[in-house]
């Protein structure tokens, strides 16, 4: 099988405005899952920038190396609130109700994230291996892939999205 071409882009981490509040990230999700476990920094060994957008990643294929930590910049360029959520199929089935749930109680809106709302509910949402972006928000996961080749991607959970075809796929490349 042949190398896939990498479809990575290299970027001065300097020059991305990045959200407070990636720092928030709730500490008690960084544990280890099938599909890899929070990254540390000086692991890092690329950085590759993905944008979304109504209803899409671009890049909608990554490759891996096993054992490889990725620094993933993401940009929501849309008009619309979007998921980066590095998972499995069976993880963002179980993670939908939770996200219909924030909908009814108007903690997210078409473009707006009520992070105060959130707050008060007690539903920080934000795990390691996950993003929610409004419109125009820069933000970034360090993410360590596990040392085999296993089932893996990212979608985006809002009700709908996911079912419109915003998944995209990861692929850990052969021989490495
Ligand atoms: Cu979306």
């Amino acid at each position: 099988m042949p190398k896939l071409k990498s479809l990575t882009v290299c970027l001065s981490v300097g020059a991305i405005a990045v959200s407070a509040t990636a720092a928030l990230a709730d500490v008690g999700h960084g544990k280890k899952t099938k599909f890899g476990e929070p990254g540390v920094e000086h692991h890092v060994s690329r950085t590759i920038e993905v944008r979304m957008g109504e209803m899409y990643f671009e890049p909608s294929a990554i490759d891996v190396k096993a054992g490889e930590t990725i620094r993933f910049v993401v940009i929501n360029e849309g008009d619309a609130v979007h998921e980066f959520n590095i998972g499995t199929e069976e993880n963002w089935v179980a993670h939908l109700g939770e996200m219909e749930k924030m909908i009814d109680q108007g903690m997210i809106d078409f473009d707006r994230i009520d992070h105060e709302k959130m707050r008060s509910m007690g539903m920080m949402h934000e795990d390691a291996n996950a993003v929610l972006m409004e419109p125009g928000e820069s933000r970034e996961i360090i993410w360590q892939f596990p040392e085999r080749a296993t089932e893996v991607g990212v979608a985006c959970n809002v009700p709908g999205h996911r079912e419109s075809g915003m998944v995209g796929t990861i692929e850990f490349q052969v021989g490495s």
